[in-house]
């Protein structure tokens, strides 16, 4: 009734109890096999970043050992990692993508 869920569209009396969805971050990890040119092409390819991007975002994964390359919701981290270390196994290379809470 009063605290039916009307959608809230005209009341807002629901009890606050939806949680915002956490966001992860898609996470590529250094390795000392992986060619620069693969990391760049994955960047591009899963990620939608250009060229110039990429190249900035596969430098700081060299140096640093990790970097960001999304933040998503759980469902599409998930298939962003499978579908990266798939790529990366087809073509032989150990790139190692994960998955990390924001
Ligand atoms: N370190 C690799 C090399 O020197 C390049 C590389 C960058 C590999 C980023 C993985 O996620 C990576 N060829």
């Amino acid at each position: 009734h009063l605290n039916h869920d009307d959608g809230n569209l005209l009341l807002d009396r629901a009890k606050p109890k939806l949680k915002p969805p956490k966001r992860y971050q898609v996470v590529l990890l250094n390795d000392d096999y992986t060619t620069m040119e693969f990391v760049i092409e994955v960047l591009q390819k899963f990620f939608g970043m250009d060229e110039l991007r990429a190249h900035a975002v596969m430098l700081k994964v060299h140096h640093e050992g990790k970097g960001v390359c999304g933040v998503y919701s759980r469902e599409v981290a998930e298939m962003k990692v499978r579908q990266v270390n798939i790529y990366a196994r087809e073509h032989a290379h150990p790139l190692m993508c994960q998955m990390e809470v924001a």
